[in-house]
């Protein structure tokens, strides 16, 4: 028992960005309560709300140890009074009564599955649910519409809610290197999103493309695509045009968070042929064979050989690579609270493809993420210190 006087109280910068969030998380428990008010706040289009709890959890992750008391909080930013009920509930008792009510309601389970479904936002779930659509089944049964993206996620519903795990990650990027060098020698590949911040399973793949001639990059994604294609990799794929030169937004203020650049959202058929065509180091054995784990068997066939897995292409010229691969790098959060401190701490704006100072009315230059934190008057966090 220590006495008032005695308790340590943690510091923590109130931007996530300027904190070093590794995977480590010493308060999960709190974090994952947190998670899942913040995904039931989302899920029904209360977007400052789900913020605030996203925030709280993000100062609960970047915390040292765990929490074992409310006075341990003091002085801690971004907790507010429902967040603060939250984990008082949860030091007491063991668990949150809200997460787990919220967590076993219809409305919640309804949600969940629906926006499961590639294709599928919280609006059109929230509608289903208001037609009485609680599941897969009353959906493919209401005779609503579906458009190409939402068939192929019912197609793939079991895939696609199946975590990517690294080892996939490196066997897809293997098949999009193959495919970029092959349609414009010299073009470059990165991993971006969750697997760049060293997670080791995620959603989807993502990555970014580029090439070091500025205006190379013109006209590569549909080259790119036609390849995948034509190998039989691709099982559905959505192909956004770049529209930011085009854009009257004006400077760094384009209307959303939605970035302009040329983008596929895609479908994989990942093969166990592919998957043993990659020889990985970190799960080669001694006799340098690979360990394969045995497919999950399909219900229909027997033996299903392949799994869909969700793939995002990103192009970007080389002048704007730095903000690209800051902006596509993530978290979410980390990415949010970037901007946030670029306009309200800098009098900048930040996005995927510039910053630029409102006072000065210039852009700021940079062909390195370092060198946009730096603009930014940040200490630089790497990639796997993002995980906010
Ligand atoms: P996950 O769920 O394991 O795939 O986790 P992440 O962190 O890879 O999340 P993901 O794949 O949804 O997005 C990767 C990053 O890319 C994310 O942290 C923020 C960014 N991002 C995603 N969609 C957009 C978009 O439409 N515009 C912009 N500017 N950034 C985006
Ligand atoms: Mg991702």
């Amino acid at each position: 028992q220590t006495s008032e006087a005695e308790v340590v109280v943690f510091s923590v910068p109130s931007y996530a960005c300027q904190r070093r969030t590794t995977l480590e998380n010493h308060n999960a428990v709190l974090t994952d309560a947190l998670a899942l008010l913040a995904e039931n706040a989302e899920l029904s289009e209360e977007e400052g709300r789900g913020v605030a709890f996203r925030r709280a959890a993000a100062v609960l992750k970047a915390l040292p140890r765990p929490v074992t008391s409310m006075t341990e909080l003091r002085g801690l930013p971004c907790l507010g009074d429902h967040s603060l009920r939250v984990i008082k509930d949860i030091l007491e008792n063991g668990a949150s009564s809200e997460a787990e009510s919220t967590k076993q309601s219809e409305r919640y389970k309804a949600l969940k599955v629906l926006t499961g479904i590639f294709g599928v936002g919280a609006k059109t779930a929230d509608r289903w649910i208001r037609e009485g659509i609680l599941g897969l089944q009353q959906l493919q049964e209401s005779g609503q519409t579906l458009n190409r993206a939402q068939q192929a996620g019912l197609e793939h519903y079991d895939d696609l809610n199946q975590p990517v795990t690294k080892a996939d990650a490196d066997v897809i990027s293997e098949i999009v290197e193959r495919a970029v060098v092959s349609v414009l020698p010299g073009a470059q590949m990165t991993l971006i999103g969750g697997f760049r911040r060293g997670k080791l399973s995620g959603h989807d793949v993502d990555f970014l493309i580029t090439h070091p001639e500025e205006g190379r990059e013109v006209g590569l994604m549909p080259k790119v695509v036609s390849w995948l294609e034509s190998q039989g990799f691709l099982l559905y794929q959505k192909t956004t045009r770049n529209s930011y030169l085009e854009s009257k937004d004006g400077p760094g203020r384009p209307s959303s968070n939605m970035d302009r650049f040329e983008r596929c959202f895609s479908i994989f058929k990942l093969t166990e042929k592919e998957r043993r065509r990659t020889k990985h180091p970190e799960t080669a054995t001694e006799n340098g064979l690979r360990t394969v784990s045995t497919p999950e068997p399909d219900p229909h066939t027997g033996h299903k050989l392949w799994r869909a897995v969700r793939v995002d292409l990103v192009v970007s010229p080389i002048s704007q690579f730095a903000f690209a691969l800051l902006g596509w790098t993530g978290s979410k959060l980390f990415e949010r609270e970037l901007r946030r401190w670029a306009g309200h701490e800098r009098n900048m704006s930040l996005s995927s493809h510039a910053l630029y100072d409102n006072k000065q009315r210039i852009y700021l230059r940079a062909t390195s993420e370092e060198e946009i934190f730096a603009h930014l008057g940040l200490e630089f966090i790497p990639p796997s210190e993002r995980n906010t």
